[in-house]
């Protein structure tokens, strides 16, 4: 890899990283629709004007750059999402983005002619933190999620997706499916840090992804009956916090027997008082497995579990799938192309979920992900180094090339 390339990967990256960074932790704050994800949209606009790439925007919040005609089809797709979880790293998302951009600039330099667009995408509130609903934009470009449900989303504060929109200056009417802009992208390949370590223990820099574990979100309301912390006897209580907790003890022991992974990290207590037996807990476990029927299987017993526990505890469960997302195995054949243009790097499957997965439902989809050395992801120490990131770069500049340029 050139040692030019790590400087402008440097260079470029530093003119981004400090949007939405929360100096004290060094993690991020940017969520769908937000001062910081706007500004992010906006950086991306001028990039990509200062290469000359045409700027769209769809209806549903996703910003494209198209180096070729914008009318034209069977462009190749690239790009990732700005936004984070809360306290997130900086490299989840933005790094796909920042990659392409030098992709592009690598391929001018190299006096590539690309037969087809090649389009630089950032997609809109890809980690769901703002309305709860992972892969927004993506889902309504294709329609996966209908535009009255997803308007009708509210943020923590209680604003709903409608108003954030037009506070960004958007039009809420303009949202959902859009099967022209689809129709004229050929395949996807989004360039992502990998989240675990297996690629730092395959001591590679680089791979493709093989296929996304099935995965979804579960919401889980507690209802039991608030009272006084000093008063109330403890043989009288019927305490949700309980129930709760049991439950978050249950999920990771039925994800270790059967090798899924189970996460509870994010609750909401009601009324949140500490001389309060609380009323009620909400409670979303997040769950994930290498095959449908273990995550299937995890869920009954977790739910069987929480609910047993419900009735000794005096309160009751409520178990809502709020997003399911099945097994996504990548187009081998785009895969097996950009393995022979890559010599053979090595191939893997993830746990997490990426646009990417929306979208090899509509076109071939191909992952490429930049080592991790710690796995750190989702919190501020996620980190790749600077020279992984160039070869990622170059592996993205030669995928685009042999899918664009041959
Ligand atoms: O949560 C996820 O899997 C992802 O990183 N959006
Ligand atoms: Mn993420
Ligand atoms: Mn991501
Ligand atoms: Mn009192």
């Amino acid at each position: 890899m050139s040692v030019e390339v790590v400087e402008r990967f440097r260079a470029l990256w530093r003119s981004l990283e400090k949007i939405g960074r929360d100096e004290a932790t060094g993690g991020y704050r940017r969520h769908g629709w937000d001062a910081h994800e706007l500004a992010c949209r906006e950086w991306f606009a001028e990039e990509a004007a200062d290469r000359e790439l045409t700027v769209r925007e769809d209806g549903n919040g996703n910003v494209f750059a198209w180096w070729g005609e914008p009318r034209t089809g069977d462009a190749v797709l690239t790009g990732s999402h700005f936004d984070s979880v809360p306290d997130g790293g900086g490299y989840d998302g933005p790094l796909g983005i920042v990659s392409a951009l030098l992709a592009v600039d690598l391929l001018r330099e190299r006096g590539a002619t690309p037969r087809r667009p090649i389009v630089i995408g950032a997609f809109a509130e890809e980690e769901g933190s703002r309305f709860g609903l992972a892969c927004l934009g993506s889902r309504l470009l294709t329609g996966v999620t209908a535009a009255d449900t997803a308007l009708a989303l509210t943020d923590r504060d209680g604003v709903t997706l409608t108003q954030a929109i037009m506070a960004a200056g958007g039009d809420p009417a303009t949202v959902g499916p859009d099967p022209e802009l689809l129709s004229r992208f050929g395949c996807f390949v989004e360039l992502h840090i990998e989240q675990g370590r297996a690629l730092a223990d395959l001591n590679a820099p680089v791979g493709l992804a093989s296929a996304i574990w099935p995965h979804g979100r579960w919401r889980f309301e507690f209802v039991g009956d608030a009272n006084h912390a000093g008063t109330t006897r403890m043989a009288d209580r019927h305490d949700p916090m309980l129930t709760f907790a049991f439950t978050v003890l249950a999920a990771n022991k039925e994800a270790r027997l059967s090798g899924a992974h189970a996460t509870m990290g994010r609750v909401a207590v009601r009324p949140n008082a500490t001389n309060a037996v609380p009323g009620r807990v909400t409670a979303w476990l997040d769950a994930r497995a290498a095959t449908q029927s273990t995550l299937d299987g995890l869920i009954m017993s977790v739910t069987a579990k929480a609910t047993e526990r419900a009735a000794r505890d005096g309160t009751t469960v409520t178990v809502t799938a709020e997003s399911v997302t099945p097994v996504v195995d990548f187009d081998a054949a785009l895969r097996d192309r950009l393995r022979g243009a890559l010599n053979g790097i090595p191939v893997l499957p993830t746990g997490a979920g990426h646009d990417a997965g929306v979208l090899s439902a509509v076109m071939p989809t191909a992952m490429l992900f930049v080592r991790n050395p710690s796995g750190v992801s989702h919190a501020p120490a996620e980190h790749a180094t600077d020279e992984d990131c160039a070869a990622g770069v170059e592996a993205l500049a030669t995928a685009l090339e042999e899918l664009a340029c041959r």
